[in-house]
């Protein structure tokens, strides 16, 4: 079985986070490897898939894939202006800590916002050519 294509967005987001937790982890992986770690054990049995075929990521409990990660989390920093950049964020990168309006701006041009590349911690004022070409 041959699995989509990831969209382009996910993989700049999950191959450019500095921490990953497990989960991260293991889509990264499949990403990297063209395949999938996980199944259901039902499943490979109920459609009597060879025991030499690619596991097909399709599961039943987060356990079939390890379970969910233990996550922690932390005080949400200040956002001054309420776009959903944080403030210190917004002063490194040159969007205006006091302007709720840069949050969608796209100062890159590279067709994702400023908020977007907040939150998948890409750079903003560099542009990413992120379309995939076949
Ligand atoms: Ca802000
Ligand atoms: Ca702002
Ligand atoms: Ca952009």
């Amino acid at each position: 079985m041959k699995h989509p294509r990831p969209r382009p967005l996910l993989i700049v987001s999950l191959f450019t986070r500095l921490r990953r937790n497990a989960v991260d982890l293991r889509i990264v992986n499949d990403v990297r490897e063209g395949r999938a770690a996980a199944e259901a054990p039902a499943y490979r049995a109920k459609y009597r898939l060879l025991d030499t075929a690619p596991k097909t990521g399709i599961i039943d409990t987060p356990a079939h894939a390890g379970g969910w990660p233990e996550l922690k989390f932390t005080e949400t920093p200040p956002d001054t202006d309420g776009d959903g950049m944080p403030a210190a964020r917004e002063l490194g990168f040159k969007p205006d800590p006091n302007n709720a309006a840069d949050g969608v701006e796209d100062a890159d041009r590279d067709g994702y916002t400023n908020l977007e590349e907040y939150l998948n911690a890409t750079d903003p004022r560099v542009f990413a050519d992120y379309v995939v070409r076949r």
